[in-house]
């Protein structure tokens, strides 16, 4: 702020009989006194800074070093059957930087030497076919997307209460990614699909060799075969160098590595699709193919692990997805759902994409109980948990969808709860 405009500023408050009246100014205007980081010569004013080249491929900020996925003691077993979660109170917008985004492995993390890598179509076609990654890269009509992935396990550990403290622990299994490569559909077609080919099983290279079947509608419908993410290949992490998209289905079923597409008349049955990613409910039975991410949403800040600091303006943020289609609408209460208010969407809502959300708040060191709530362009509406809990039980670890809560304490620490 120049001199000018501070006088200025004075004057007029002066004149409106606010200024020393006991009431608040917007604290994000203030007048400060000098301070020595503006009148004292900084180290990084005073030296050259390092020359191009010294960081061949770009790292953030030392000051940032902090932005880290994280992984939770308790639920890792081994590192190579391991999950860790995305940092989303860190992030802003809505895409998930390549070095954040969330990794869960079954056997690890397959380097594979590109050269080295096929990709195999075989069961009921006309021709088996065989591909190398150049061969891929070749296919005209290639398609650039933005799709969210969330693991079915996903706030997992909240179906019985509140648990986890920051909401890279109790919903950080989702990325939101532009992907680079080819409709799956491309490659069926040059295979030629029997009629009674009715079901895709993809499989990984990695030592877990990962499979899941998906109906042949889904895999003709949106499924990519991808090697970029975000305009870059993609991260060994996330499956260098090819792997399936599934847009709104399941993070399960996104094989990484992928090497091989079979078609056959039924489904295979295989581990991930019978004794995981099924939701067993209290009578016993379990819910089976259940692929579609329901609508969910989540503040992202504040949250346990980003504080208010701030009386006065705040930005309330987070985030807002569909599996089946695209975030129409999200609704913020700071009162534990008494009063609702709509939220402005901001940036591109995409179908099947995460959507960004903002409330502008002031915040006077009241206690908030924090919700969001998503409705998506079909018209569901996200669910309480208890609601959730009514039909599914606490049995499961997977889908859970439920309305999120945090509660903001009046110095601005933030925790997470649970209110019925
Ligand atoms: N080949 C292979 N694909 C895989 C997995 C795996 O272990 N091996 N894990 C799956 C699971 S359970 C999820 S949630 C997503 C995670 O993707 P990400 O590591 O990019 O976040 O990949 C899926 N694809
Ligand atoms: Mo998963």
């Amino acid at each position: 702020m120049s001199e000018n405009t501070a006088l200025d500023r004075r004057r007029f408050l002066r004149a409106a009989g606010l200024a020393g009246a006991g009431l608040a100014l917007p604290a994000l205007a203030q007048e400060r006194k000098p301070e020595s980081v503006i009148t004292e010569v900084q180290d990084w004013a005073r030296n050259l800074g390092d020359g191009v080249q010294a960081h061949p491929y770009g790292m953030p900020s030392e000051y940032e070093k902090h932005v880290v996925r994280r992984d939770v003691e308790w639920l890792t077993a081994g590192r190579e059957s391991s999950v860790n979660f995305t940092p989303l109170h860190e992030l802003d917008g809505i895409i998930t930087p390549n070095g954040l985004c969330f990794e869960r492995h079954h056997s690890g993390i397959a380097n594979i030497d590109p050269a080295k890598h096929r990709l195999m179509l075989n069961g009921l076609l006309d021709r088996q076919l065989v591909f190398t990654v150049d061969d891929i890269k070749r296919f005209p009509g290639r398609i650039n997307k933005a799709y969210f992935l969330e693991c079915a396990a996903n706030s997992g550990m909240e179906w019985r209460g509140a648990q986890l403290n920051g909401c890279q622990f109790t919903h950080g299994m989702v990325h939101n990614v532009w992907y680079t490569g080819i409709p799956l559909k491309t490659l069926l077609d040059e295979a030629g699909i029997k009629t009674n080919g009715k079901w895709i099983l993809a499989e990984g290279a990695d030592a877990a060799g990962m499979t899941r079947s998906i109906p042949i509608e889904k895999a003709l419908k949106d499924c990519m075969v991808a090697w970029a993410m975000n305009g870059e290949a993609l991260r060994p992490e996330q499956g260098y160098p090819l792997r399936l998209v599934v847009p709104g289905w399941e993070g399960n079923m996104w094989v990484k590595w992928l090497r091989r597409i079979e078609v056959g008349d039924q489904p295979w049955h295989h581990r991930e699709e019978t004794s995981k990613y099924t939701d067993l409910l209290a009578d016993g039975r379990a819910r089976r193919f259940t692929w579609i991410m329901d609508a969910k949403s989540i503040v992202t800040n504040p949250s346990p692990q980003a504080p208010l600091k701030h009386k006065g303006p705040n930005v309330l943020t987070g985030i807002a997805w569909s599996g089946r289609g695209s975030v129409a609408r999200v609704d913020v209460t700071t009162d534990g759902g008494k009063n609702w208010k709509g939220a402005r969407l901001d940036g591109p809502v995409m179908p099947l994409s995460l959507a960004r959300f903002y409330v502008d708040i002031d915040w006077n060191g009241q206690e908030m109980l924090i919700q969001s709530r998503v409705m998506d362009s079909s018209g569901y509406v996200q669910p309480t948990k208890d609601e959730l809990r009514k039909v599914r039980g606490v049995n499961s670890i997977y889908h859970n969808n439920g309305i999120h809560t945090w509660l903001v304490r009046a110095n601005g620490e933030t925790e997470n709860v649970e209110i019925s």
